[in-house]
């Protein structure tokens, strides 16, 4: 169903985490998150901008979002009348990265079709594989392994199936080895933000002897050559996250053998029209995908949730509960996960969860409105 952008109304709202997360490049408290809200006919959809507060996963920054969003983006897109949410990324494509940025805007146009047509959001990205994804959870680093084992027990108590724990330098091969000798059979993985390089090979293959699902991202973020070199020498597969922000990343990375998973970011993509690309070409070389997370109020949650419908997002992702990052959610009811292990996924119109839209107001900091005249 076509729609015309008539009105962007940008949200800054700020929220603080349950728990502190820490990766190899850096530890949150408190999140800015941006959230985009187009509409037609006085119908919204809403998308959400991922990156972070700072520029140290990726280039993309939040103020530096906020900027680009205002003079750039919404200028490129407002006014403009499209067949489908597909065509809206190309409004933007001759914009050199920041694709979180670029993406918040495409997923509000996917949710805003997606209502218009009056069918859920997975329905309209062709999802619907399962009635209910399964779910891994996101474990930071720790002030003590004691605390990070503690962690371990309340997300393997409440049923996730897979545990994923950020690795660094100083604070990988010793430590998985104490999860695993408390945790002998649990799904197991480890993520380290590209903190290594190839001079680390020998450190890298230790990892070999802990029967890890996979390593995710352990070398630079642009960097897929030398995960090639890396992968021929480990048993481990290798996962890519931050270096697959394309559909030809992913082909590129798939011919080199430079690792045997891909983890799909929505926003690191750039929205859900280039997710799906990176998923089919995926599919095509028989490599499973699963679906990231960037610490998502519940917009993000609930897009990443119909985007892990799709066919091939056959492991457990990092997408789970709100009540694990937030004291309270800007969706209610909250994203919840069942003793399984699962998000269920239901049949409501666009992303499919209803705002908390005063509850957003009250931890909303900056607004700003366009229209097209
Ligand atoms: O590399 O997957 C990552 C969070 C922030 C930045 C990068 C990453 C992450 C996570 C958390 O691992 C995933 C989540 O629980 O949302
Ligand atoms: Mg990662």
């Amino acid at each position: 169903m076509g729609f015309k952008i008539e009105h962007v109304r940008l949200h800054w709202i700020e929220m603080p985490l349950v728990h502190f997360f820490e990766t190899s490049f850096g530890r949150t408290y408190s999140r800015q998150m941006i959230l985009v809200e187009v509409s037609c006919g006085g119908v919204s959809g809403w998308g959400e901008v991922t990156c972070g507060e700072h520029p140290y996963y990726n280039e993309e920054w939040t103020e530096g979002a906020w900027e680009l969003l205002n003079a750039y983006i919404v200028p490129a897109v407002l006014g403009k009348s499209f067949n489908s949410a597909s065509e809206v990324g190309q409004c933007t494509a001759g914009m050199k990265g920041h694709r979180m940025t670029r993406g918040g805007l495409e997923a509000a146009c996917w949710d805003l079709e997606a209502r218009l047509a009056g069918i859920p959001l997975w329905k309209l990205i062709g999802g619907g594989a399962r009635p209910e994804i399964p779910c891994g959870v996101s474990i930071g680093i720790q002030d003590s392994v004691a605390q990070l084992l503690g962690k371990i027990h309340t997300e393997v108590d409440a049923g996730y199936q897979r545990i994923k724990m950020k690795i660094k330098p100083g604070w990988d091969v010793e430590v998985i080895r104490e999860v695993r000798r408390e945790f002998p059979s649990i799904l197991l993985m480890a993520d380290a933000n590209s903190a290594y390089t190839l001079s680390d090979i020998d450190h890298l293959k230790k990892l070999d002897e802990f029967n890890l699902m996979m390593i995710e991202q352990p070398l630079s973020h642009d960097e897929i050559i030398d995960h090639a070199q890396l992968q021929a020498a480990l048993d481990t597969p290798i996962c890519l996250d931050e270096c697959i922000r394309t559909a030809h990343h992913a082909e590129q990375a798939l011919r080199l053998k430079a690792g045997r998973i891909i983890n799909i970011k929505l926003g690191r993509v750039g929205g859900f029209a280039e997710a799906i690309k990176v998923h089919d070409i995926c599919q095509r070389h028989g490599i499973p995908v699963w679906c990231g997370g960037m610490l998502e109020s519940g917009i993000g949650r609930a897009h990443n949730i119909a985007l892990a419908t799709l066919p091939n997002f056959v492991l457990p992702g990092d997408v789970s509960a709100s009540r694990r990052y937030w004291k309270r959610d800007i969706i209610d009811p909250w994203v919840e996960v069942t003793p399984r292990g699962t998000i269920v996924t239901g049949d409501a119109p666009g992303f499919g969860y209803p705002l908390d839209l005063d509850f957003l107001e009250s931890v909303r900091t900056r607004h700003e409105s366009h229209s097209a005249q």
